[in-house]
């Protein structure tokens, strides 16, 4: 992102989040906005760019949730080094607004997707990936965060335009009050009346599967290719999770914008529930595994692996349950677990109180 020097009010910080600030930490500390999370490390920006943080080992270790942890969108207390070329994050601003999702499992935890929106920007492109189902659960998810929601119907030029009429009305015979704008990353003046919703210093957040289109939207928006975007699969029109991060972009006018990943995260979060009824039988049969916690491969008195020998249960069956419940895993696993095995940045802790110490 260019380093262009601004207020952070122009980054979305208001009196709300000023009042929510001990002022005696500013005397050697900043406000930044968290622009980006990246895999081992945030980007925040404190008007006067972008740059690479870390944050404290306290903040770190004394996260109780994946609630705990900085997201994209974080106003955050950091205390900056090396003539301002990275900080580190010290506390977290309390949030306006928290989008996050259940992840699957047994037990209620949740994941940050991002924080301190305004509106909710559910994508769906009008070909395979539009669903109601999937729109719904979009929609639990926004209104249980208190977000403004609003549906963007993707690839408009793809449908003709009765048929898209007709969906809006189907949209409408559900949710009545929502606003729901078609849109064509080809069509200009189209894309210009997604422009005029969005309001400056307002954040926005963009939600949808791989591939409907959200980075192309960011890149019109921003009349450049900045971000990398791909094409879907040919056979099915799914997309290939270009997007990695949770990103926040700022527009022209002083918009905010967030890139997400698509499906795959998102995906798993529309299939979780799904995971029950589409393996059912095989379901059950895990109750009758000898160890509660079998994963169905290589244990003994595993019910399924033994279903699978008798021929109850197919190969190709079992190992898409397998391959399913292996993603849900991962998503399940804490970002606390992942950060804590992150060597890398125990390393740069202890290199900064280094450096602190031989100051004094
Ligand atoms: N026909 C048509 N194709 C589009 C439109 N918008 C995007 N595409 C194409 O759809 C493909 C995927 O677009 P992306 O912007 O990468 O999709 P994404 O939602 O960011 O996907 P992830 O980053 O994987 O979540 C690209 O080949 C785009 O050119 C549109 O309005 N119409
Ligand atoms: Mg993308
Ligand atoms: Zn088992």
């Amino acid at each position: 992102m260019k380093n262009v020097p601004m207020k952070i009010e122009q980054l979305g910080f208001d009196k709300w989040f000023l009042d929510r600030i001990d002022p005696t930490k500013l005397i050697d500390h900043q406000i930044a906005r968290i622009t980006a999370v990246n895999k081992d490390s945030y980007t925040v920006n404190n008007g006067k760019g972008d740059v690479s943080a870390e944050a404290t080992g306290k903040l770190m270790f004394s996260a109780n949730s994946p609630l705990d942890f900085p997201a994209t969108g974080d106003w955050v207390i950091a205390r900056y080094y090396d003539k301002n070329s990275l900080a580190i994050i010290n506390e977290i601003v309390p949030r306006k607004s928290v989008l996050k999702r259940k992840t699957s499992g047994k037990k209620i935890e949740f994941q940050l997707i991002a924080t301190n929106i305004d509106t909710g920007l559910i994508v769906q492109s009008l070909d395979t990936n539009y669903n109601l189902r999937r729109l719904e659960r979009y929609l639990v998810m926004i209104n249980e965060s208190d977000i403004q929601p609003v549906v963007l119907l993707s690839k408009s030029d793809l449908l003709p335009i009765n048929e898209i009429d007709k969906k809006i009305t189907e949209i409408h015979a559900l949710f009545p009050d929502i606003r729901v704008v078609p849109f064509s990353n080809k069509d200009n003046a189209r894309l210009k009346l997604v422009k005029e919703l969005l309001v400056p210093r307002k954040t926005y957040c963009l939600l949808g599967s791989s591939g409907v289109g959200k980075t192309t939207l960011i890149n019109n928006l921003l009349d450049e290719v900045r971000l990398k975007t791909h094409s879907v699969r040919e056979k099915d029109g799914k997309g290939r999770h270009i997007t990695t991060r949770r990103q926040l972009i700022n527009l022209k006018n002083e918009a905010m914008i967030i890139d997400t990943p698509g499906m795959r995260e998102i995906g798993n979060f529309a299939v979780t529930t799904g995971i029950h009824s589409t393996f059912d039988e095989i379901e059950k049969l895990s109750n009758q595994c000898r160890f509660s916690d079998c994963s169905h491969t290589q244990e003994q008195g595993c019910s399924i692996v033994a279903a699978l020998k008798n021929g109850i249960i197919s190969q190709e069956r079992y190992q898409n349950f397998l391959k399913l419940n292996k993603e849900s895993a991962f998503y399940e696993m804490s970002y606390l677990e992942k950060k804590r095995k992150d060597k890398k940045f125990g390393k740069f802790v202890k290199s900064v109180m280094k450096e602190k110490k031989s100051k004094r």
